[in-house]
């Protein structure tokens, strides 16, 4: 691994080599292509100490529901045989790291605490409590970005734009430093690592259970990698067919690429591949590409460098006071937060956005920006159309509180990464979207009936 992928080491002042090494897994939960295990399991071979590979479960993370814990709890199963199979394991502590990992790392002494890099705050918290108890270094990797966060820009990126050309250039030497090899057989010290209980881990969930899993797409590295496959078979329809929701375009990786459990650097290197052997894909794959590493690398960007990521003064400040001088406009329509939730507004699109993430746990890229933008228009104010919408994306998305999610709302709502667009009442100078826009790119009618409660959903 790259040394830059360490995104930060902590506590180097009291280093010491004796004790086993600990990856705690975050956001990589998975065996395959993944920089943070690789790196821990280098460490403890060269220092022929044991590794202990923890997860910690809290019963609950950011008001997620059964949906999205069920599917990574399912892949979490996975990750715990495969790692047995190659002769390590996985031990699930249950609680909050300060409850329960800080105490386990007392106990068990390391010598060092590897770490996945993760943007969001709450996670931020949890790595500062736990670097403050711990009388041992923790090195935080990057193993979400191709080219790491601060290696890709020092700064919080205005656009895609000004982010592109700094990743272009260091793409290439740093997609072969993804991983590779992190799934190996174990051939280093061996522990005794207790079985995992998973009835108990399931029944420590508190969580809310009226949003149910999805049995569309199976959870889990297998699961990804059969996802990426599929849609490696109809590649070539992404660059005309992606932003048309009746079509099924789109990879459907986001689910598996929010838990982890594929790795970006993989899907690049198959997608790269597969376009070698057929031209015809050049097209398709480089739109691809651009969602997949500009888009989600923007994201982490934002998120990493600016940490009002989820509110209105995290805004660009052009878009702020657009948006302050258009607060007194007249709206045509206000909904309460019920409405919005039933899908019970007056305009049939965006209810049937609504009735496909309810019922799939995924609406489709290009409806995720229309069903943003007329929360903005119908809502008393834009702080309360960015609450709103980050509540709905992230009880029903089953890739919700992705910073991927915050960009998209703030991008939708508040003109993140985006430029002035026409004035006009609500919005301001945010980009404005509309059904007739949308009637202009694909069948509405066809849309709307696809996700009608009566509709069989397919996939
Ligand atoms: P594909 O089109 O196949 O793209 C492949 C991958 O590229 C995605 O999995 C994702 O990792 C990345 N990507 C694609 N579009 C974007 C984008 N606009 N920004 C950043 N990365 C992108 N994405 C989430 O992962 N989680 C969310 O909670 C989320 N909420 C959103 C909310 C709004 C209001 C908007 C406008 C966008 C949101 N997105 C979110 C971004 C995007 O819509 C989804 O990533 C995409 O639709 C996921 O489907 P896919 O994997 O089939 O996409
Ligand atoms: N991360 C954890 O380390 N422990 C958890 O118990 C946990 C639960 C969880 C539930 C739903 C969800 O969408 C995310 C969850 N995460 C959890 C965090 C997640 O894996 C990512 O780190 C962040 O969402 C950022 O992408």
């Amino acid at each position: 691994m790259r040394p830059e992928r360490l995104h930060h080491v902590y506590n180097v002042r009291d280093p010491q080599i004796e004790g086993p090494v600990v990856y705690w897994m975050g956001r990589e939960r998975r065996v395959a292509d993944n920089p943070s295990l690789l790196y821990a399991r280098s460490l403890a071979l060269e220092r022929n100490v044991e590794l202990h590979i923890v997860f910690c479960l809290v019963p609950t993370f950011l008001d997620a529901t059964i949906r999205q814990y069920g599917f990574m709890l399912r892949g979490l199963e996975e990750v715990d045989r495969d790692l047995r199979e190659l002769g390590l394991g996985l031990r699930m502590l249950l609680g909050t790291p300060d409850a329960v990992l800080i105490p386990f790392l007392h106990e068990v002494r390391p010598s060092i605490v590897i770490t996945d890099f993760e943007p969001l705050r709450i996670k931020r918290l949890w790595l500062s409590q736990v670097t403050e108890a711990l009388p041992c270094p923790i090195a935080v990797v990057d193993s979400h970005n191709i080219v790491p966060v601060t290696v890709a820009s020092p700064k919080q990126e205005y656009a895609a734009a000004t982010l592109r050309p700094k990743l272009r250039r260091l793409l290439d030497d740093w997609y072969d430093d993804m991983g590779e090899g992190s799934d190996a057989p174990w051939t280093g010290r061996r522990s005794q690592i207790p079985a995992v209980n998973w009835s108990t881990v399931w029944s420590s969930l508190r969580v809310d259970t009226s949003v149910a899993e999805v049995d569309w797409l199976s959870p889990g590295e297998k699961g990804a990698k059969g996802a990426l496959q599929k849609f490696l078979r109809r590649l070539e329809t992404y660059a005309e067919g992606r932003n048309d929701p009746t079509l099924h375009a789109q990879s459907d990786l986001s689910p598996y690429l929010h838990f982890g459990q594929i790795s970006a650097g993989r899907i690049v290197r198959e997608v790269r591949t597969l376009t070698a052997s057929d031209p015809k894909l050049s097209a398709s794959s480089e739109a691809f590409l651009e969602e997949l590493i500009v888009r989600r690398e923007l994201a982490d960007n934002f998120t990493h460098y600016n940490d009002r990521y989820d509110s209105f003064d995290g805004l660009p400040s052009w878009a702020q006071q657009t948006l302050d001088e258009h607060r007194s406009d007249r709206r045509d329509y206000l909904y309460t937060p019920d409405q919005w939730e039933a899908a019970s507004t007056h305009d049939e699109l965006w209810n049937a956005a609504q009735h496909e993430m309810i019922r799939t746990g995924k609406m489709h890229g290009y409806m995720r920006m229309y069903w943003a933008k007329k929360i903005l228009e119908w809502s008393a104010s834009p702080e309360e159309a960015m609450a709103t919408a980050i509540y709905l994306n992230d009880k029903y998305e089953l890739d919700g509180r992705d910073p991927n999610g915050y960009v998209g709302v703030a991008w939708s709502i508040g003109g993140l990464h985006d430029r002035p667009w026409f004035e006009r009442p609500v919005y301001g100078k945010i980009r404005y979207m509309n059904a007739a826009g949308c009637a202009r790119k694909f069948d509405v009618k066809a849309y709307i009936r696809s996700q009608s409660s009566n509709a069989l959903f397919s996939r």
